[in-house]
């Protein structure tokens, strides 16, 4: 049954992955072994029932006390099975562990921030202690859409609603790096809202999370800090470096450039106008592009979108 799991199912990388794949491997085996048998007896009872003769007749045969309660008494047992070992593991999935270690998460269009609790934040990447359970305080942005958690190699997915909490827990087996996808459709952008998981060990996860929490950034030449902005902000999820066009357009070669804005009109792009950009992307539409940005009100300081615009400007 292992094997077939390995076969079927991504690696299971957490302890309530365990759980999952063993009642999925009951329900598949089950399975199995129902479709053979059938098929055997349908293929048996072919054979021996078939017309023989022109004046073979068809007994007619009422009801079968024994057979009717066995085929209902056995589906039963079975389908029973299924509902206490499935009830058992939702009851251990949504009862989280008192001593679980608390990362907040806002899902918005089309982007994931967490924050821990020391105050540092990333955006589409979160960061995880190994060997320990761990519970994600989930919400949408005000305003926003649905959206959902979903970590296939540790077997959970959760809806993200706005204004309503909800949380989901989860025990990583070992250090390592996981998928996460949204999977509640959300808009244009909703195959852009992916993201990773990655679990360090304990002494690990202390030494990063220091590190992101305090302001060693401050140390850096503007526009190396706005490079490290410009990824955790996931701008680089719309906005190509190389020139290519994502959901946004590039910012190669952006600054000092002429374009063409929906309304009709051309501008210059200065520093004024990427700091609008950031600010409030909904003032002037890039023509040929749609209104998706999210806003970063209140989400940058002055100071990091200078550095992004010093980081934009250097991208010639
Ligand atoms: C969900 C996708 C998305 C994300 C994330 C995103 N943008 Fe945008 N951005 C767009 C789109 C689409 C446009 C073009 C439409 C418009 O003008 O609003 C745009 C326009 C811009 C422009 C104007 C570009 C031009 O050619 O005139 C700038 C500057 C910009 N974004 C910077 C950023 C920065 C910096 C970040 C990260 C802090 C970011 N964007 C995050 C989608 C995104
Ligand atoms: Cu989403």
């Amino acid at each position: 049954m292992d094997f077939l799991n390995d076969f079927l199912l991504p690696p299971a990388k957490s302890t309530h992955a365990d759980a999952v794949d063993k009642l999925f491997g009951f329900v598949n085996f089950v399975s199995v072994i129902l479709i053979v048998g059938i098929t055997i007896a349908v293929l048996y009872f072919v054979y021996k029932y078939y017309r023989k003769s022109e004046n073979e007749v068809t007994p007619i045969i009422r009801q079968n006390v024994p057979l009717e309660v066995a085929w209902t008494i056995i589906p039963l047992f079975l389908v029973f099975i299924v509902f206490g070992w499935g009830f058992k593991g939702y009851m251990e999935l949504t009862q989280v562990p008192e001593d679980a270690y608390e990362i907040h998460v806002t899902a918005q269009r089309w982007l994931w921030k967490f924050e821990y609790p020391n105050g540092a934040t990333t955006t589409n990447e979160l960061h995880v202690p190994a060997n320990r359970p761990v519970k994600l305080l989930m919400q949408s942005k005000s305003g926003d859409v649905i959206h959902s958690f979903y970590v296939p190699d540790y077997r959970i997915k959760k809806d993200v609603l706005p204004n309503q909490y909800t949380q989901v827990w989860f025990n990583v087996k070992e250090p390592g790096e996981s998928d996460l996808f949204c999977a509640e459709y959300c808009g244009t952008g909703h195959s852009d809202m992916t993201g990773t998981v990655i679990a360090h060990s304990e002494d690990e996860y202390e030494e990063w999370l220091a590190d992101a929490g305090s302001g060693s950034m401050k140390d850096l030449p503007p526009v190396e800090r706005g490079e490290k902005l410009f990824t955790q902000n996931a701008c680089q999820t719309c906005h190509s470096l190389d020139g290519s066009r994502k959901t946004g357009p590039t910012v190669k070669g952006l600054f000092g450039s002429e374009e063409e804005m929906e309304s009709g009109q051309t501008i210059t792009v200065d520093e004024n106008y990427l700091r609008e950009s950031i600010l409030n992307p909904n003032a002037k539409i890039v023509a040929g592009y749609a209104a998706v940005m999210p806003s970063f009100k209140g989400q940058l300081s002055d100071d990091q979108i200078d550095a992004i615009i010093e980081y934009i400007k250097a991208q010639k």
